[in-house]
C-alpha cells in the first residue's frame, strides 16, 4: 500500500489581525521558503501555488466590545474562503498557510462551500470557540470555531464584516487534538456541545496511535466526509515549536504531531489543511525559528505521504547491472 497523492493547491494568507504580535504575516513565505512545494513534488505530488492573498486595512477598525480588529478579520476572511472555494472547485487539496488561527474561518468556511458537509481536526494547545461574548483577550485568533458551529449561531454577534459567514460545521464533527490550555467559557462550550475531544490528558492516557483510531472511528463511522485538517503549530511542545504567539508547556512530542498527519493522510478523505501561527519573530534565535518552520514543513509532508520508513516511486525500478 502506498500513500494517495493528490494534488496540492496551495495558498498563502500572511495575516495577523487575529492576535497583536507581528511576525506571524511572515509565515507562508517562510514555509515557502524552506523548499515546501519543492519536497512535496519530490515526494510525487503536483502543487500549483496560488501565491499569497493581500488583504484590505481598516483604518475605522475600532474595537466592538473587546474584540479587536473585527472588519480586518472579517475581510481577510471573506477573501481567504473565495480562495480556497476556488482551489478545491480546481480539484486540489487545499493547504493553507497562515497567518494567525482567525484565519480557520474563511479556510473552512470555502471548503465547506465546495465539498458540503465535513470533518474538522482541529489540532491545537487552544480550542479557539470564544464568542465575542466570552472572549477574555478580544483576540479573534481565539474565536474562530464560535462562528462556523451551528450551533453557537444564536450565541455570536455579527461583527463588521462577519456577515458573509453562514455557520457549515455540526458539532458532532468536530474533534480537538492537543488541548491543554482552555478558558472555562471554552471548556463550558466544549461540555454542553458534546464535542470530541483528546486533551493532553487523552494523549498520555491512549497514546496517539488509539487517539487517532478513536478519532477515525468517531468522524469516518458516519458518511464519509471530507477531511479539513486545521493545525496550529502551537499544538506541538514549544522545546520543538517555539516560533508561536502563544506557546504552551506540555505538548505533543514532533513524533506524535508527526502521527496525526501521517494517519489522516492514509484515510485518503484529507481535502484541506491549514498551517497557522508559525511567527518567526518569536523565536529567540535563528535555530529555534528554523526548527519551528522544519516542523511545520515536516507536519505538512505528512499530511502528503512521506512516511518515516521511507518512500518510493510507483514505478521505482531497480538498476541492473
Ligand atoms: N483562549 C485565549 C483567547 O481566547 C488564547 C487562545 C489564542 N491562542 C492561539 N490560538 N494561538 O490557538 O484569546
Ligand atoms: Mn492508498
Ligand atoms: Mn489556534
Ligand atoms: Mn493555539
Amino acid at each position: 500500500h502506498h500513500p494517495h497523492r493528490p494534488s496540492v493547491g496551495l495558498i498563502g494568507a500572511p495575516f495577523c489581525k487575529g492576535q497583536p504580535r507581528g511576525g506571524v504575516e511572515g509565515g507562508p513565505d517562510l514555509i515557502r521558503g524552506a523548499r515546501l512545494v519543492e519536497r512535496l513534488q519530490a515526494g510525487g505530488c503536483a502543487v500549483k501555488d496560488y501565491g499569497n492573498l493581500q488583504f484590505e486595512e481598516f483604518a475605522d477598525d475600532e474595537p466592538v466590545g473587546v474584540v479587536k480588529n473585527a472588519k480586518a478579520v472579517g475581510s481577510a476572511n471573506q477573501r481567504l474562503s473565495e480562495a480556497v472555494h476556488a482551489i478545491k472547485k480546481d480539484g486540489h487539496t487545499s493547504v493553507m498557510l497562515g497567518g494567525d488561527h482567525s484565519l480557520a474561518i474563511g479556510s473552512i468556511h470555502g471548503h465547506a462551500a465546495a465539498v458540503g458537509e465535513l470533518s474538522v481536526v482541529w489540532v491545537d494547545a487552544h480550542a479557539d470557540i470564544n464568542t465575542p461574548m466570552t472572549t477574555e483577550t478580544g483576540n479573534l485568533h481565539g474565536q474562530p470555531m464560535s462562528f462556523l458551529l451551528r450551533e453557537l449561531r444564536s450565541k455570536t454577534p455579527t461583527l463588521p464584516n462577519f456577515s458573509w459567514i453562514k455557520p457549515c460545521v455540526s458539532a458532532k464533527n468536530l474533534v480537538y487534538i492537543g488541548l491543554r490550555d482552555v478558558d472555562p467559557a471554552e471548556h463550558f462550550i466544549l461540555k454542553l456541545l458534546g464535542v470530541k475531544a483528546f486533551s493532553m490528558t487523552e494523549v498520555d492516557q491512549l497514546g496517539i496511535s488509539r487517539v487517532m483510531e478513536q478519532t477515525c472511528d468517531y468522524l469516518c463511522d458516519k458518511v464519509q466526509k471530507p477531511i479539513h485538517l486545521s493545525y496550529d503549530v502551537d499544538a506541538v511542545d514549544p522545546s520543538v515549536t517555539p516560533a508561536t504567539g502563544t506557546p504552551v508547556i506540555g505538548g505533543l512530542t514532533y513524533r506524535e504531531g508527526l502521527y496525526v498527519t501521517e494517519y489522516l493522510c492514509q484515510t485518503g478523505r484529507l481535502s484541506a489543511v491549514d498551517m497557522v501561527e508559525v511567527n518567526p519573530l518569536r523565536g529567540q534565535t535563528e535555530q529555534e525559528v528554523q526548527s519551528t518552520v522544519g516542523t511545520a514543513v515536516d507536519l505538512l509532508l505528512g499530511c502528503f505521504g512521506r512516511q518515516r520508513e521511507g518512500n518510493h516511486a510507483p514505478d521505482y525500478q531497480l538498476p541492473l547491472p
